[in-house]
Parts: C-alpha cells; structure tokens; sequence
C-alpha cells in the first residue's frame, strides 16, 4: 500500500475481500426486486416520510431532476414518479440524513479515513461546514467560508502564472453554476478547465463533431417510438441508465428490433419488467434484444467494418440497401469508404470480431431493409485507444442507411452524469472557442485567455511535475475516478493547495495538497432560497433539452452555501472588486446569471422564461440536415483503421466497469444483482476455458498487473468469477482497476483513459 511520508495516507483504501455469495445471473431487470432494494436503499438513508415526500417530486416539471444519469424525462411524467432503481439510490446517498460534521472530523483523523472502503466513506454522511486541513496537521478542522475564500486567493495570487491553477468539474453542476465557474477560470486567466468528460464521452464529442459538425447526439426521446432498430452498444443501460429501458420497450412494442453489440450479456438488456406498470411487475416483461452480437472488447470496428462490407455486397445486388439519394445530397468520402473496405477480409473481420457468422449474418439481414436506426453507445466505445474511430465507424453505418435526420433514425450517446451536457454547453472546455470568447468579451468586458487549456490527463501530468500547484474541484472524485491512482496521487499531493466544492466526504478529500480546503455545498435535492424565495436552476438532458431543476428538501446543513454562491465569493475574493464582473450580485442572482448566459451562448434566448415546464431543445444541426460548418458542407465519412492490440497468450483485455450498485466512484452497496455477485467488489469475470488453460477455479484469488513502458502495475487479490465472457476477455470494477491504467496512455484525438482496454497479466495468489 502506497502512502506519503508525512501524512500516513493509503491511496487505495483496504484491499481485503468483503464475503462473496454467488448467484446465477439475472435474466431480466426492474421488476418487483427493483422496487424492493430500491427502497431499502431510500428507507435506510432518508427514512420512509421523507423517501416518499423526496421521490414524489424527482424528474417532475416542478420538482428536482434526478441526480444520477442524463436520460431525458418523458413529456408526461408517470403519476407513479418517473425514476428507477439507481436514480433512487443516487437521491438516498445524497439526502441521507447522516452527517460528517466537525466532530466526525475532530474523532477520525485523514490517516484514519484513508483506511476505510470508498464504500465506508461514502456511507458517512453529508458534509456540513467548511473544513481545512493544514499542512502539518492529520486532522480537518473547522473554517468559516470567509477565511477559506481569502486562504483560496491568495494562493491563487502566489502563483507564477494563471496556467498554474487547475479547475475541474464534474457533471452534476448546473448550467447557472458551470457557467460561472467558467467565467471566473477566464477572468482568472487560464483554460485548464479539466472534465469528467474528458473520462467519459469526449470520444463521442470529437467524433461528432468531425464527421456530423455537432459534438452531441441527434434523436429525441420520441424517436424511440419510431425506430425499426435499435443498436446498443458498449453500454449497459439496465444499469447505469434504467429509465432508457422503457424507451427499448416501447420501441419494441410499436414492432422495432434490438440489436445488441457487448462483450457481456448484460440482464438490462435481455428482458425488462416495468415497473411502473402493472403488466411489467405481474408478466414476464417485455423482451429487449432480438440479436446480441457478442464481440470481443475493443473489436467493434471489426464487427461494424464486416457489417458494413456485408451490406454493401448485398448493395451491389439491390441497390436499395443503402440510401444512394441521402449519400448523394449530404454525404463526403462514400467512394472511398467503398474502396477502403475491399481491403479487409470478411474471414478476418469476423475472427477478430470475435462473433458467430450465422448472428452477424442475421444482423445484416435486419439492417438490409430498414432504415429508420438508432445508435446508442457509451463507455464501452469511448473508453480505447480508437475510441474516437470507434464512434466514426457508427456514423459510417447510419450516413449509409440514411439514418439521421429524420424520425426514428440518429445517433444517440448516452451521456452519464446529469448535467454533463449543459457544463459543456455553458462553457467548460479546455479547448478555445474564439466565438465564445468574443461573447464574453462584449458581454462582461474583459478578454479570456486564448491559450489552449489542460484536460485531465495533461493536468494530472502537470501537476505531477509541479507545473500547477493548486487544484480546485467543482464536484466529482478526481483521485478516484482518474486513471493510474498512485501517479494521481502524487499529483494532488504534490499541490500547494486542494479545494473540493462537494456534498458528500471522498478519497479526494484524504489525498491532498499541502493544504485543503472541503467547501459543502446544497446538492440538487435541496431547497435553494434568498431571502426565503426559492431559487431554481437550469439542466441540460442527454438529448439537448434545457430545462429547470428546484430542489424541496431541508438542506443537510445551516452552513451550506449553493455552488453559484460558492464560486461568485470565491472570484469576489480573489479580485476584491478589482474586475469588470460584478461576482457578487452575479452569485446570488440566478436569473442574472441566465440573462447573460442568453447572450453568451447560441441557442439560450429566453431563457428564464423557456426553461419552465418541459424546456426547450437547443439548436441542432444534424436534426435539419445542415452540414454547412463542415468541409464541402456535407457529413464526412471516415476511413478507420482496426485496433491493434499485440497481445500475447499469456495476457488478457481487462474492461473497467460499473456494478449495479455504484454511481462512478460512489459505492452504494456491495451486490451487483444482474450479474449475480453479492457482497464484494474484487472480483474479476473470466471465460472457462480461460480459467481451464491456467488451472483457475472460481474464486481463486488473483492478482491483476499491467505493464506499460516498462512500468509494472499491480492490483491486488481479485477473486475469479466464471462467466460468459469471450476468450481473452475479462471485466472487473472501477475504481479498484484504476491503478492499473497507464496515465499516459490514452484515446487519440480526445485523450480519454483506456479504461475499457487494458492489457493485463494475472498472477495467482
Ligand atoms: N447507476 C449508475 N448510473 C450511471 C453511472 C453509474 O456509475 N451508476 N455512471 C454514469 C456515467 S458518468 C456514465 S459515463 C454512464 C456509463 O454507462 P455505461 O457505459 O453503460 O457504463 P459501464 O459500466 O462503463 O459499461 C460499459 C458497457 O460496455 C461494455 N463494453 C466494455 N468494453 C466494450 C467494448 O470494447 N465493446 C463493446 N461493444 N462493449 C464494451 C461493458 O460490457 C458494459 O456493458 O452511466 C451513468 N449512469
Ligand atoms: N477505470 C475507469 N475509470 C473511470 C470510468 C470507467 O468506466 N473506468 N469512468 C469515467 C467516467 S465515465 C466518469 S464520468 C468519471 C467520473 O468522475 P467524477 O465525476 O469525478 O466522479 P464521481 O464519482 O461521479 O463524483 C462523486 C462525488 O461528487 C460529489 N458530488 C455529488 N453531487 C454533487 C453536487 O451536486 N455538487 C457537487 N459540487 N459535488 C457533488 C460528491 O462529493 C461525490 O463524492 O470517472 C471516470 N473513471
Ligand atoms: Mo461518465
């Protein structure tokens, strides 16, 4: 276990196992067990008046957009409230009624806490008060928020120069406070403005963007209900995105078809029983896929590329396969890309795919006559080294069949954290865009930085190398959720100083600078009011629609400030005054914020006054057809090479992926329900035969180890699970993996952590 000489920290937490019981895996998801653990959850962190009063108003047009995924509300909410399983979860861990007060502080010290599970920490409860711990100290101790904001400033202030700060996000802010946080790094004078993000669908972003001129999907909800297919792929929504599962349901209900492209045979995607209806709890539910295409990790272009030359042979005999007027008007490079596939081999794609002849050729056949197509993806396309071709080769796929801009038909990424979307939107990004820096210029009167920023990657590098010494979160679990944790580690601890803006205590906060600061803020749930009126906010959902989000609980403390409020004392501090922003009124005055952020950014006129009810849906080229901002003003197809994995016999590709019973870093519970493991995460899932040839039986204990640029990497004691997984392949959680992710070795183009492909050993304990 790794630590720091003065502070005693461990990086990793225990790494003991917690008691596993194995169950078959699950044939289908939701259902009656759902609600059951749902509210066992609810009822164990809120307790039953609050859990009923709290869940009544979640994703309702009055009340508070769930906290866990981006999946969009329906226009008519059920009466029955309109959320699932883990969206219940995500609201209990955040409206627990446990708190990490100052004598939670006073009693452990950050030696002691690092010791504990993530899952332990977790459980701990809502932070309460600003909190700082000093630089010889091992125990936090309490400071008023003024004293914390001057202790910022002037650290701010000692720096060399702005490019030493860094300025994360996570996706849970609002659009008000992203949008703030933004405008303050400018002012500040830097755009090392890291993001979760950047770890999650910023694949999906450059891809989009290079080939459609838009870095976001393009279908709505109701495009489901028109869709002939539906593609999911490296995604597992009956998890990590449920309320996606009525959506497949209806589209299967209304006669579309599901394809599914995953190494694993994930339980959401199988069946779903509703629970929200009374059919989906008493009958056997709805089934979900029609053909599941088992690939092997990281071989979806081999897979789309044998589709692809599939269907164009089967082009040549019909014409009709693919959407020769569609290419024709708004399509660049098809002849190339026609060219391009002649030279691969249909014998080769499909032994690198991994999948049988007679499913693929059954998934031609399907794709043959329709052509109204969705498809979605998530981590488990963004997450490689080709991540960026991963999600080019899908366009390919859907500018053949015509699939975009219409009913039905379009790409859909599924986004993960809530509010993701919107931060990005309003203006979190390291890279420069002259148009939106010339907004703000005219909007508030000052120039931003024109120099390109850091993403996580490049900032975990520099401040690795002491090139930036102070680090400031707005949200998230930067330790834990980063790649390479040891290197991380020494990243943050090599920081001058370390703020985190969060509700609830994580490794982040253990694993610190010389000096750190916990600034609580209210979480989404919450009631936010002035002067007893209560103030709403804005969210931007997985398909482009803005909408508002008021909270109605009791915040979890007296202390608590909102994140607007928190960022606008934060720069009032640092400037005293001294800048063209009036950061105080800004900062207790959401609907200021909003007016500037009509003028500031495309697509947001009236605001304040459309953002109520249902929203509106931001300008989206893809739906109209317009490719004007692209070369040639047409979408662009792309040429993609396959992956090139040199993988020797003695090694494996390890995917990093959720349990059922996690939210990213943060640990609900110990079960994974669908795939039948309860009550321990260090698990690893492996083929038989694989575990045959090495002489493995379940639940040997492992140990996992990465070797990049002569770097070993070790993590330790996983217990083997057999399972239905392809040769070669193997599954294991995040963020115990993470230590094995090399922290320089990432997506090309978008600089994403391989988290979904690491080669890996294993050595038998
Ligand atoms: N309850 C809950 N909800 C969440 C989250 C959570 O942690 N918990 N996280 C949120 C966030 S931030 C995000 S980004 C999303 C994540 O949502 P997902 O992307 O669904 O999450 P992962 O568990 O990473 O799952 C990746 C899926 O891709 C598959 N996969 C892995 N590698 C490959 C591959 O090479 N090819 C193919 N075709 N499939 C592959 C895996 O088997 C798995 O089914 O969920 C969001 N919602
Ligand atoms: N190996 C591996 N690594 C991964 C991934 C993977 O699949 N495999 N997935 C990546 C992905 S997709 C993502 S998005 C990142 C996630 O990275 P992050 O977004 O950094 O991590 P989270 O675990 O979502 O952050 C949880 C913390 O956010 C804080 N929080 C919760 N709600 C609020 C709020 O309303 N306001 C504020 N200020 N704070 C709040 C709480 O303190 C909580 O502890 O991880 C990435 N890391
Ligand atoms: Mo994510």
């Amino acid at each position: 276990m790794s630590s720091i000489k003065k502070r005693n920290i461990s990086v990793l937490g225990p790494q003991e196992f917690t008691g596993i019981k194995l169950k078959e895996p699950a044939n289908y998801a939701a259902g009656i067990p759902a609600v059951k653990v749902a509210l066992k959850h609810a009822f164990k962190e809120m307790g039953v008046v609050k859990s009923l009063h709290t869940l009544s108003s979640m994703n309702q047009k009055d009340g508070f957009d769930c906290p866990g995924c981006a999946w969009p509300d329906p226009d008519k909410p059920s009466k029955l409230g309109e959320y699932c399983e883990n969206g219940v979860k995500a609201i209990a861990e955040e409206a627990t009624n446990s708190r990490v007060d100052r004598d939670f502080f006073a009693k452990y010290s950050v030696e002691e806490l690092s010791h504990w599970s993530d899952y332990q920490i977790g459980k701990s409860g809502r932070l309460t008060e600003p909190m700082v711990l000093e630089p010889d100290s091992v125990h936090y101790k309490p400071i008023t928020w003024g004293d914390a904001f001057a202790l910022i400033s002037d650290e701010l202030h000692k720096l060399n120069s702005p490019d030493e700060g860094i300025f994360y996000t996570s996706g849970r802010s609002s659009n008000e406070a992203a949008f703030l946080y933004g405008l303050f790094v400018r002012a500040f004078g830097t755009n090392n403005m890291p993001d979760c993000s950047n770890m999650c669908h910023e694949s999906s972003g450059v891809a989009l963007n290079e080939t459609l001129g838009i870095g976001k999907g393009s279908v709505k909800l109701e495009d489901f209900d028109q869709a002939e297919v539906v593609i999911v792929m490296g995604q597992n929504p009956g998890t990590n995105h449920p309320r996606m599962l009525t959506a497949l349901q209806k589209c299967k209900e209304n006669g579309g078809k599901i394809i599914s492209i995953n190494p694993l045979e994930e339980a959401g995607l199988i069946r779903f029983k509703n629970p929200q209806e009374i059919k989906g709890v008493l009958s056997s539910g709805t089934s979900l896929t029609d053909i599941h295409l088992q690939v092997k990790i990281n071989q979806d272009v081999s897979l789309l590329k044998l589709i692809i030359k599939k269907l164009a042979a089967l082009d040549k005999e019909r014409h009709n396969v693919f959407d020769h007027e569609f290419i024709a008007t708004y399509t660049n490079g098809y002849e190339e890309l026609l060219k391009d596939i002649e030279h691969y081999s249909e014998k080769e794609l499909l032994r690198l795919s991994g999948v049988k002849k007679e499913v693929v050729d059954k998934a031609v056949q399907l794709l043959a006559d329709k052509d109204k197509i969705i498809i979605c993806w998530a981590m488990g396309l963004t997450q490689h080294k080709n991540g960026v071709e991963n999600i080019k080769e899908c366009v390919n796929l859907l500018l053949l069949k015509g699939s975009l801009g219409k009913p039905g038909a379009g790409t859909c990424p599924v986004r993960g954290h809530s509010n993701v979307q919107g931060d990005r939107t309003v203006g979190i990004m390291h890279h420069v865009s002259p148009e939106l820096n010339t907004a703000i210029e005219n909007t508030f009167g000052f120039t931003p930085p024109d120099k390109e920023g850091l993403d996580t990657v490049h900032a975990i590098q520099a401040m690795h190398d002491r090139k930036a010494k102070v680090f400031i979160a707005l949200g998230g679990n930067f330790l834990s959720a980063a790649s390479d944790t040891e290197y991380t580690a020494r990243a943050l601890q090599n920081c001058d100083l370390t703020v985190n803006i969060s509700t609830k205590l994580n490794r982040t906060h253990l694993v610190t600078g010389k000096t750190a600061l916990i600034l609580p803020t209210l979480g989404r749930s919450e009631l936010d009011s002035k002067d007893g009126e209560p103030r709403f906010f804005t969210v931007e959902n997985s398909m482009g629609r803005v909408h508002q989000s008021k909270g109605l609980l009791r915040p979890a403390s007296d202390h608590l400030k909102s994140e607007p409020e928190i960022i606008g004392e934060m720069a009032n501090a640092y400037f005293k005054s001294g800048h063209s922003v009036d950061w105080k009124n800004l900062s207790q005055n959401y609907k200021l914020i909003r007016e500037k952020i009509e003028l500031v950014i495309k697509g947001f006129g009236d605001l304040n006054s459309r953002s109520k009810g249902s929203g509106f849906y931001l300008p989206n080229n893809v739906r109209d057809l317009d490719f004007s901002k692209l070369p040639g003003q047409k979408a662009q197809f792309s040429l993609c090479s396959l992956p090139n994995h040199n993988i020797d016999e003695h090694e494996f590709i390890l995917m990093t992926i959720r349990s059922h019973d996690q939210f990213n870093t943060t640990i609900y519970g110990l079960d994974d329900r669908y795939r039948g493991i309860y009550n321990e995460r260090r698990v690893v899932l492996m083929n038989q035969i694989d575990m045959d040839k090495r002489l493995l039986k379940k639940l040997d204990t492992i140990n996992l180890v990465s070797r990049y640029d002569t770097i070993e990497r070790r993590a330790l004691n996983f217990l083997v699970i057999p399972y239905n997984i392809p040769q070669g392949n193997l599954a294991s959680y995040f963020p115990e993996t993470n230590v094995l992710v090399p922290y320089n070795h990432f997506a090309d183009k978008s600089n994403t952590p391989i988290s979904k492909s690491i080669v890996v050993q294993i050595e038998k304990v």
